[in-house]
């Protein structure tokens, strides 16, 4: 009797233990997945505070160049207004907050003073053509497809750490000389 038992209780758990194996195999797998899609997401935004930092990004740059532009958008998701101080990043000597704009049928550039706002509850742009970071003295030019890091300074939400993806060469009244 307990013979009997045991040769068809075998097979049986083990059929058992096989397909739990299986079913773990598949649920690692499968966050294994998950993991790696949010490690190369194209969700490319970073949070400091009540503040959202979407999408960092600059442009490759011509040998040679000494500047390069910094855009994304800020997203105040607080009740109290915020202001972006000033940037720094390795990639140069230093980095400006520049506004972009026609004075007298001439497009000029100039730094903003004080800060940028970021209103409660709202968002701000920096886009080419209007608000960008000027990224001044490059010490290596931004390569297509590679990303630099960079750190913001908040009033409130403090510094925050951000990577830019480094677009193709743009051409057009965006692009400053230095
Ligand atoms: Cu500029």
């Amino acid at each position: 009797m307990s013979h009997f038992f045991r040769t068809a209780a075998r097979p049986l758990l083990g059929g058992i233990l096989r397909s739990f194996k299986a079913c773990l195999g598949i649920a690692v797998l499968a966050f294994v997945l998950v993991f790696a899609g949010a490690q190369t997401g194209f969700a490319h935004e970073f949070k400091v505070g009540d503040l959202e930092i979407g999408h960092p990004w600059s442009r490759a740059t011509p040998a040679g160049a000494k500047v390069a532009g910094g855009y994304f958008t800020i997203t105040n998701k607080g009740s109290a207004p915020d202001r972006l101080l000033s940037i720094s990043s390795d990639i140069s000597d230093k980095a400006e907050l520049h506004e972009m704009g026609v004075k007298d049928g001439v497009m000029t550039m100039r730094p903003v003073a004080g800060g940028l706002e970021i209103p409660a509850g709202g968002k701000v742009a920096l886009a080419p053509g209007g608000y960008h970071l000027m990224f001044i003295g490059l010490k290596r030019q931004p390569k297509q497809g590679e990303t630099f890091s960079a750190t913001l300074t908040f009033e409130k939400a403090g510094a925050v750490s951000v990577d830019f993806a480094v677009e193709g060469m743009g051409g057009g009244m965006d692009d400053h000389a230095d």
